[in-house]
């Protein structure tokens, strides 16, 4: 079966490329999305990406991949990495390999940024690659 990958991006990642470019870069979500659907595609999967500003929509989301036989998530909590535990629990309880991504280096910037919910039940966690973060993420998800 083609393998399911599922880019989760939490808020205001939809400003992508519009705002802050020397923070988050150029390149818009769209872009993104549509690079990893084409990589994925090429490496022989599926990748489909959710993005919401509204944490129990994110929950939501991932309480559905309960259904879809997701092989793998990366996900992008943006402000809720640092602050939800409702994200972190849907991911525990869902039992599928998680990559956590942040665009910035989180370490070299404001110290509540420094802690995560979601790193102690993530697989491997990549910062400050900006969008090429996503694609190491795809990659190593498929490589497993
Ligand atoms: O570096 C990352 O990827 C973050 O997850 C981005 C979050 C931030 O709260 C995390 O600490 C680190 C913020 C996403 C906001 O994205 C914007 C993009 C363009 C313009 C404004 C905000």
């Amino acid at each position: 079966m083609t393998p399911h990958l599922l880019v989760l991006h939490g808020p205001n990642l939809n400003l992508l490329g519009t705002r802050e470019p020397h923070i988050y870069g150029h390149q818009t979500l769209a872009d993104i999305d549509q690079h990893l659907a084409k990589l994925a595609s090429e490496l022989g999967a599926r990748c489909t990406s959710f993005q919401s500003n509204h944490e129990g929509a994110l929950v939501d989301r991932i309480q559905a991949a309960a259904h879809e036989q997701v092989h793998s998530i990366i996900i992008n909590a943006g402000a809720y990495t640092h602050t939800s535990v409702a994200i972190r629990d849907a991911l525990a309880a869902l039992g599928v390999p998680i990559i956590e991504v942040h665009l910035s280096n989180v370490y070299q910037r404001e110290t509540f940024r420094h802690h995560s919910y979601l790193s102690a039940i993530a697989k491997g966690v990549i910062v400050g690659l900006g969008a090429y973060g996503y694609e190491a993420a795809l990659r190593y998800a498929l490589s497993q």
